[in-house]
């Protein structure tokens, strides 16, 4: 049986592995479990619930291996399939990426996640926490932008894992109403030759496509 991936429409986490297995150029299938605005991811998936205690996406299930957690996951993609490789090969790029992939998700993404909660009150944008939140993930962008300078990716010049990581949370920045700013002109770059893989291409055309279908409105993602 081909390797699963058990996903959902807006999971950044899941399409983080879903685009570094279409980099990889692996043979998955792609289930999408069910998730809607109103009532988030239910019914659980029964495969989620099977393989993963903490019951989120994405899930990766194949002959070899059953496993929860996006970066566990690609840690997984990366051995077994190294061909393209997604982590620089040099010790120090490597641990340069690996960090910032993980601050990517669990220091530039939890602001968003804070915008993402509080966009059910009456005036978010008045409430301090936002106003936090929105200068965390500038100051994120401020930073980014200075080490960038004139490398092409995030880690150095070769694209990896940690590109995948930011591009989605910036993506998900974007929507919350904090997007990459014009002075950010390295950024913008960047954001521009990480949107134009294919495979970077192909995962968020389908979730722009999502965001249309349930009339949310889709940032500029190029
Ligand atoms: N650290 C985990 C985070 C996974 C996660 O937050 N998944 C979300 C979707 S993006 C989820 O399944 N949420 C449903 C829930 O928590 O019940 C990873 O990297 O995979």
């Amino acid at each position: 049986m081909s390797a699963r991936l058990y996903s959902g429409p807006l999971s950044l986490f899941g399409a983080k592995v879903e685009i570094a297995a279409r980099e990889k150029g692996i043979d998955f299938q792609l289930v999408m479990v069910p998730f809607s605005q109103q009532q988030g991811y239910s019914p659980k998936d029964p495969e989620v619930l099977r393989v993963n205690p903490k019951r989120q996406v994405p899930v990766w299930v194949d002959d070899a291996v059953e496993l929860y957690d996006s970066t566990q996951i690609i840690e997984y993609l990366e051995d077994r399939w190294p061909t393209p490789a997604l982590w620089p090969r040099a010790l120090a790029g490597r641990a340069r990426a690996r960090l910032l992939e993980h601050a990517s998700d669990e220091v530039f993404f939890p602001h968003v996640i804070r915008l993402m909660g509080m966009r059910a009150n009456p005036d978010p944008v008045d409430a301090p926490e936002w106003r936090q939140a929105c200068a965390g993930i500038e100051s994120y962008y401020a930073r980014m932008e200075q080490a960038l300078g004139t490398h092409r990716h995030i880690a150095g010049d070769e694209y990896t894992f940690a590109d995948i990581a930011f591009y989605l949370a910036q993506f998900f920045a974007a929507r919350h109403t904090v997007p990459i700013g014009g002075a950010h002109v390295n950024l913008r770059a960047w954001r521009a030759r990480v949107a134009a893989r294919p495979a970077v291409k192909q995962v968020l055309d389908a979730m722009a496509s999502y965001l249309r279908s349930i009339d949310y409105p889709v940032p500029e993602y190029g």
